[in-house]
Parts: structure tokens; C-alpha cells; sequence
């Protein structure tokens, strides 16, 4: 029988409910040993490992005190792992499995890179692509130096049997900027609700819905061993994901990317073209993304910011697209009508099958005095969660935000086609090539001024990127480590 409340102790933190995190280390390593490390990994890190569960009652003491009005919580250290498929090859015989197509391949793989336009692997940082990366330990907490002293101790643990290759830190952005992301939005508004775990806010009038807008999904789109989504109705349950092996249950498919932020050329761009077209540059900035930057969707607030809406979950993600057929308020190409076009798409289940479970931390400096141009790297460690790489992380950076003819079927209010062109913030052309957006000024309430935003060059630069697998508590006591 399928379970519809996900198995919360088996399933590592991440992945449904996000591990708090003021600060993340992201080790990657190499196995050398596999035995020591199997050695290791049962005798000194398994207990340490954070599950759904834990993850979530802190969550709820979060709340509660916040409700109180005191501060956040006191110190906390969370773990969780996650292994590539050369990671799972070294600690088990995967021939014949049959994974995600994507994960199969791997995100350097030269027909990734390629499908996706993403930049060569030459230029990633050249720490990250010295050596073949096996997994990946995500540490969060509170404090920078306890997240250091945590790691040391585990890579104290694991000796010899690993090689760390590679690892960075993440933190959230500081004083008023908490919550937001490099170039200054909020961040972390909009999430799948999951069916049997987020608290529906009014189950009379909207039993589909978690938060207001926030549409439930069944648990399998994100996790291994449940009910996905039917590919026909967008409440209705479907069968569960098929699984490579019986031990995939409760885990989930997790991409890495580091996307490198391009603040002070982001600035400028914006500055100087909205001086060409006559336009406050933050209007211009809130369409490229679809909210401004207090969070309030362009849906809502088309002509100027309103941070109280911006802040209200209840309001700020209750929105459709529908009833903005000719991008007056939001460009089709806006980040978020492209991430997840709701009802822009064929059909209201159809948007549901590429949804991801977002779980990133900016990492970087803040953009220093006088500097005009990226001296610092910054960006997003963008982590993503799914049952399928392929539906649904590769889905959305390819056939939405890289594909200039998405989303289709448009046409101008007085006749012929659009073409709404790439998602400004994470679209890719083929070669780095140009990218153009449809409509930067709007056309709110009325009006039929033709513009188009001409981006030469990209703002967001992928400089790493990975595939990984985050097991059950019991695929990790049981075959990856016996
Ligand atoms: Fe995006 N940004 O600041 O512009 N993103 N994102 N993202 N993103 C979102 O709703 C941003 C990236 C999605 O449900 C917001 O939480 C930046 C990748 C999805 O309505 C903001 C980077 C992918 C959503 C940003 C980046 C996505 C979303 C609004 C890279 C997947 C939810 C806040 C540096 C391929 C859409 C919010 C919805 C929201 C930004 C990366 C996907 C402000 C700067 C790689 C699905």
C-alpha cells in the first residue's frame, strides 16, 4: 500500500522540509577507501545524520517562539549526505540499475552541458572538476565557526577514506537583507505544497492548497516510494515513481548548481536601461523577476512595490497567470511565470509534473565599496529536490527558461505571434550567446508600446554543478554501507 505521510524518520532533512540554515558548508569528496569509509560512516556519522522528522520540529519551535515574539533558536548543527552515481558505483554493485537519465549522465557530462547550455566544465572552478566528486556533506547551523568545527570532526572521522576535493560555505545575507538573494529579492517564497505534510490553511474552501496559491502535490514528485502526480488531473493521485531498486525509497534526487551572481553589472544594466526606456529601474528589475523586491508578485502589485504584501503569506503567493493574457503585469519570460507558468501551460496537471522543492543558500561576499564590477565570486548554492532530474529540475532550465518560444501560443492584444524569449535571470542561450525578453516596459493598465530587453551577456554564471542521490536512513545503514 502506499503511505501518504511521507516516512518522516527515514527521509534525510533536506529534502521536504529544508534544513534550517544561516550558514551551510557543502563538502565534496572523493572515496579512496571504501571500506574505512562504510567503517566510518556506520561507527561515527549515520547518528548524526538529520531526518525529515528533526528538521521539521524545529521548524515548529521556530514558529512557536517566533509567534512569542522571542528570537530564533540557539545554537543547532544539522547533517545530511548525498552521493553521485560514481559515488554509488564505489559503495555498490549498480549495474543494470536503472536511474534518472540524468543522474545516469551526471550534470559535467558533455550531454548535459550541452542540453542544457550550460557553460563548459573548463570554466568551473578548477577545485570543483580536479577530481572525480563521489558526494556531498551538507552542514547548516547557525554559526560559521560552529559549522567549522562540525566539519573538521567529521572529516576528522573519516580519515584517510575520503579526499575532500572541494568545499564552500553558504550563508544568508545580512541586517535587513536576511531572506534575500544576491541582487536583493527575497527569496524562498514559493514551494509545492506536499500532500499529507503542509497544514492546509482553509480545508473548506481550499483543500488543495497549503498556503493561499500554494498548490498540494503528492509527496513521490519529491520523494522515492509514494504517489506522484497523475499526469492527466492536477489533484488527483498517480501511480508512485518507478524506483531503480527497492532501496531508493525515501530518498531523492538532488541538483547542485553554483551561480555565480553578477551584482554590479546587474546594477548597472538595469540602471541604464531603464533610463533608455523612460522606466524606474526597479519596475524594470521586478519584471525581469516577476516580484519586486520585497517579494510582492508583479500579479498583484504590476506598477510599484508593497512590501506589507511582499511579507503576507497569506496573499503573496495567491495568484494566477490567467488573468494577465497579454503581459501587462508580468512578462511571459519574468523568472517566476517561467520557473512555474501555473496556469500559462496546457493544462493545470501538466504544470505540476516540473515542480522542484527549492533548498539554496547565497554564498559570497556583500557587494563592497566601489566595486563596479564583480571582484568577489557570490552567487546562489541553487539545491533542488525531485524524483526525476529529468522531468523536472532539466525540464524547467530547458525547455522553459532557455527556450525564447515559451511560453507558446501568445498573441498580441491587436494580433500576431509572441515570443517571449528567455527567462532574464537564469535562461542560457546556445554558446553564451545574446538573449532578448519580451516586453520589459509594461503596457499596465493599457497601452501597446513594442520593447525588448537585449541582454548581451548573462548575469548569472554556472561555475559548478552536480548530481547527487540523498538516501534513506535505511538505504545508508543497510546496502550502501554493508
Ligand atoms: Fe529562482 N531571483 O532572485 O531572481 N527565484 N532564482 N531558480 N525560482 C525565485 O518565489 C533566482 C533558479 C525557481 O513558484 C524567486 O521563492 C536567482 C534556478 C522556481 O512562483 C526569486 C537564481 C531554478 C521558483 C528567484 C535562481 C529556479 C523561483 C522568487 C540564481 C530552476 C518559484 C521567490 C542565481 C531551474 C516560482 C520565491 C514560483 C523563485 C531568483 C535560480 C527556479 C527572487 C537569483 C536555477 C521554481
Amino acid at each position: 500500500m502506499i503511505q501518504l505521510i511521507p516516512d518522516f524518520d527515514d527521509i534525510q532533512g533536506d529534502v521536504l522540509v529544508r534544513l534550517q540554515k544561516d550558514v551551510e558548508n557543502f563538502l565534496f569528496f572523493k572515496i579512496v577507501d571504501r571500506i574505512s569509509f562504510k567503517d566510518s560512516m556506520k561507527h561515527h556519522i549515520l547518528g548524526r545524520i538529520t531526518s525529515a522528522h528533526r528538521a521539521h520540529q524545529r521548524e515548529l519551535r521556530i514558529q512557536r517562539r517566533r509567534e512569542q515574539g522571542e528570537s530564533a533558536l540557539d545554537e543547532f548543527v544539522s547533517l545530511n549526505i548525498g552521493f553521485t552515481k560514481d559515488g554509488l558505483s564505489q559503495l555498490f554493485r549498480t549495474q543494470g540499475l536503472k536511474f534518472d537519465p540524468a543522474f545516469e549522465r551526471g550534470a559535467a557530462a558533455a550531454h548535459t552541458i550541452k542540453i542544457l547550455n550550460d557553460p563548459p566544465c573548463s570554466s568551473w572552478v578548477k577545485e570543483f572538476v580536479s577530481d572525480r566528486i563521489d558526494g556531498v556533506f551538507l552542514i547548516t547551523g547557525r554559526h560559521r565557526s560552529t559549522l567549522a568545527f562540525h566539519s573538521s570532526e567529521l572529516l576528522r572521522f573519516l580519515g584517510t577514506s575520503i579526499k575532500l576535493v572541494y568545499s564552500e560555505t553558504g550563508n544568508t545575507r545580512p541586517g535587513a537583507e536576511r531572506g534575500h538573494e544576491h541582487f536583493g529579492f527575497r527569496d524562498g517564497i514559493s514551494q509545492p505544497g506536499i500532500r499529507g505534510l503542509t497544514r492546509v490553511r482553509s480545508p473548506i474552501s481550499r483543500p488543495d492548497q497549503g498556503l493561499p496559491g500554494q498548490d498540494l502535490l503528492w509527496p513521490g514528485e519529491f520523494v522515492f516510494g509514494y504517489a506522484e502526480q497523475h499526469p492527466e488531473h492536477p489533484t488527483k493521485e498517480g501511480p508512485p515513481p518507478p524506483m531503480a531498486a527497492p532501496w531508493l525509497r525515501n530518498g531523492s534526487y538532488m541538483v547542485f548548481r553554483r551561480l555565480e551572481q553578477k551584482v554590479p553589472e546587474f546594477r548597472k544594466f538595469v540602471a541604464e536601461q531603464a533610463a533608455q526606456f523612460g522606466m524606474d529601474r526597479e519596475l524594470l528589475a521586478a519584471r525581469m523577476v516577476g516580484r519586486w523586491r520585497s517579494g510582492a508578485p508583479l500579479e498583484l502589485a504590476p506598477l510599484r512595490d508593497d512590501p506589507g504584501l511582499g511579507g503576507d503569506d497569506g496573499q503573496n503567493n495567491d495568484f494566477e497567470f490567467g488573468d494577465d493574457p497579454s503581459e501587462r503585469k508580468c512578462p511571459y519570460a519574468a523568472h517566476i511565470r517561467k520557473a512555474y507558468p501555473r496556469d500559462d501551460t496546457a493544462s493545470d496537471a501538466e504544470a505540476q509534473r516540473h515542480r522542484i522543492i527549492r533548498a539554496g543558500i547565497p554564498f559570497g561576499p556583500e557587494v563592497a565599496p566601489g566595486e563596479t564590477a564583480t571582484r568577489y565570486s557570490r552567487g546562489l548554492m541553487f539545491v533542488c529536490y525531485q524524483t526525476s532530474i529529468e522531468r523536472q529540475f532539466e525540464y524547467i532550465q530547458r525547455n522553459y527558461a532557455n527556450n525564447r518560444n515559451f511560453v507558446g501560443g501568445k498573441e498580441r492584444p491587436g494580433g500576431g505571434v509572441v515570443v517571449p524569449g528567455y527567462d532574464p535571470i537564469i535562461g542560457q542561450a546556445p554558446g553564451n550567446g545574446a538573449r532578448e525578453m519580451d516586453e520589459p516596459y509594461p503596457n499596465y493598465p493599457a497601452g501597446n508600446r513594442r520593447t525588448t530587453l537585449d541582454m548581451p551577456n548573462q548575469f548569472v554564471v554556472l561555475t559548478a554543478a552536480a548530481y547527487f542521490f540523498m538516501p534513506s536512513f535505511t538505504a545508508l545503514r543497510t546496502v550502501l554501507t554493508s
